[in-house]
């Protein structure tokens, strides 16, 4: 193993962490009458800014959270993949390792970790069938909120399997397999949540870069605080077309200007390959979807027309398959709000960078900046996250939705000496007021978070 492997570390012996270690394996003695021969670790994540636009090929700037999925594991000779959770809300499954569906219109837990066996199992290279293994999942990260709980499950299955057959892919490589992974249960995301799983570094945010692969370090200024809030209204991001029709969204308009441009649109399905191609500035860029799209929805057969295809062919080439049945798009809101993303994840590096007297100031307009476009020209956001937002103005020096959106939670910059006041007021305004929050730990719901290390490997 070398220093761009996951690290195997020793089992700890105190702390929060020992005690879910050791009821990982108390469950896994109890289900499988042995003890776990190793654990893996993968990190959820909160993404700072650059939402949407990882699946249209520019860069996000996101750090790991504490919150974690940790899973015991342990080969069989059976050749079976036999999965138990500490939360018995999550049923128990069994399949054969090497023969198994994965059910796109069904986001069961189980179908998550299949996910990943799966990416190893095509991606992984490994010779021959895989050897049969038994897990048990334990995870702390708040589900469907943003904070990537699902890809967290994906990376810890998949680097399972590596470790239990003894591979030693690097982090990008398992970042890179990883984030095609959850295609298989539907969803058309771009990686990031994978990314940052496996390269988080205690401390340090990233930026994170696609296409090839490339992150950055960046450290957050002094005194700079990310509180995350909960509005406890989940989005299970899977369940729905809703995340995959704003990717489409993209291709669509992507392609449009593709055509306009002369070249083979179907050659094309991202806005930054687009970018690239044409050579232009991002406010180039907005000046041409300005020039191109009117903000109105457009009806598929519109966008066929523009195109010169058949909505045949539009099927086939650039829709998913839960997108087919959607019959009209808005391509000059989305391609706005990418465009606009991208170029405000640079301004928050450089800020970051030069740590200017009004560095907080800054970052928290681009963040209040990056929510209303989220809020209205993607519109992927939620009332309850548009209440926490407004809440937070004036407390807070800026915040957004998180993640997918759709629900999930906010993030907001919030100077050290002012977090406590923050957390009060959202207590006092939103969380004693929100049904949702009775006879919740409100530390799970709301809480500050420091940069987070990456996916780890625990051996006793
Ligand atoms: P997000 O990634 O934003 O948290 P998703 O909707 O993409 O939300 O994924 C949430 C799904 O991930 C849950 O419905 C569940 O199937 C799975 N999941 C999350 N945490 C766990 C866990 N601790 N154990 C098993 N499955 C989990
Ligand atoms: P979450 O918040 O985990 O649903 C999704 C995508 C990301 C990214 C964000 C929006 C997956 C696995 N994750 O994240 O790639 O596109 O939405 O910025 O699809
Ligand atoms: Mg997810």
């Amino acid at each position: 193993m070398n220093n761009n492997c996951p690290p195997v570390k020793k089992f700890p012996k105190e702390g929060k962490q020992y005690q879910r270690l050791l009821s990982l394996s108390e469950k896994f003695f109890r289900e499988f009458s042995c003890s776990p021969q190793f654990y893996v670790r993968a990190p959820g994540r909160v993404n700072l800014i650059g939402e949407h636009v990882d699946y249209c090929g520019y860069a996000v700037f996101p750090m790991a959270v504490e919150q974690d999925i940790i899973i015991a594991v342990a080969t069989n000779t059976s050749g079976s993949l036999n999965m138990h959770n500490i939360d018995v809300g999550y049923p128990e499954f069994s399949c054969d390792i090497n023969d198994f569906e994965i059910n796109k219109n069904q986001p069961t837990w189980y179908n998550y970790v299949l996910c990943g066996v799966r990416g190893l199992r095509d991606e992984g290279g490994i010779e021959g069938p895989l050897v049969g293994l038994d897990m048990v999942v334990g995870g702390n990260i708040p589900p469907s909120s943003g904070l990537s709980s699902s890809s967290a499950l994906v990376c810890a299955a998949s680097l399972a399997v590596s470790h239990a057959h003894g591979l030693s892919l690097t982090k990008d490589r398992l970042a890179e397999i990883c984030a095609r992974c959850e295609r298989h249960i539907g969803t058309q995301g771009g990686g990031m949540d994978q990314a940052i799983s496996f390269l988080a570094i205690k401390d340090t945010a990233k930026v994170i870069e696609f296409n090839p692969l490339q992150s950055v370090s960046v450290t957050l200024p002094p005194g700079a605080t990310f509180v995350v809030a909960n509005s406890l209204a989940p989005m299970n991001k899977a369940a729905n077309s809703s995340f995959n029709c704003r990717v489409m969204e993209c291709r669509l308009a992507t392609q449009i200007m593709a055509k306009n441009a002369g070249l083979a649109w179907k050659e094309y399905s991202t806005l930054g390959q687009l970018q690239k191609i044409l050579g232009m500035s991002l406010p180039q860029m907005i000046r041409l979807v300005s020039d191109t799209f009117e903000p109105r929805p457009y009806s598929k057969e519109e966008i066929c027309e523009l195109l010169g295809t058949s909505p045949e062919v539009l099927n086939q080439i650039t829709l998913s398959e839960n997108t087919r049945h959607i019959d009209h798009f808005k391509l000059h809101d989305r391609a706005l709000h990418v465009f606009s993303e991208a170029h405000r994840v640079w301004e928050f590096k450089r800020i970051c960078e030069e740590l200017s007297e009004t560095a907080l100031e800054e970052l928290g307009r681009l963040m209040l900046e990056s929510h209303r476009s989220t809020q209205l020209l993607y519109e992927c956001s939620h009332p309850k996250l548009d209440a926490l937002v407004d809440l937070s103005q004036g407390v807070a020096e800026g915040a957004r939705l998180t993640g997918a959106g759709w629900g999930g939670c906010i993030v907001a910059l919030v100077k050290e000496e002012a977090v406590e006041n923050y957390k009060k007021m959202l207590r006092e305004k939103y969380y004693n007021k929100e049904p949702e929050a009775e006879g919740r730990d409100i530390n799970t719901i709301l809480f500050s978070s420091r940069p987070g290390s990456g996916a780890c490997i625990f051996v006793q």
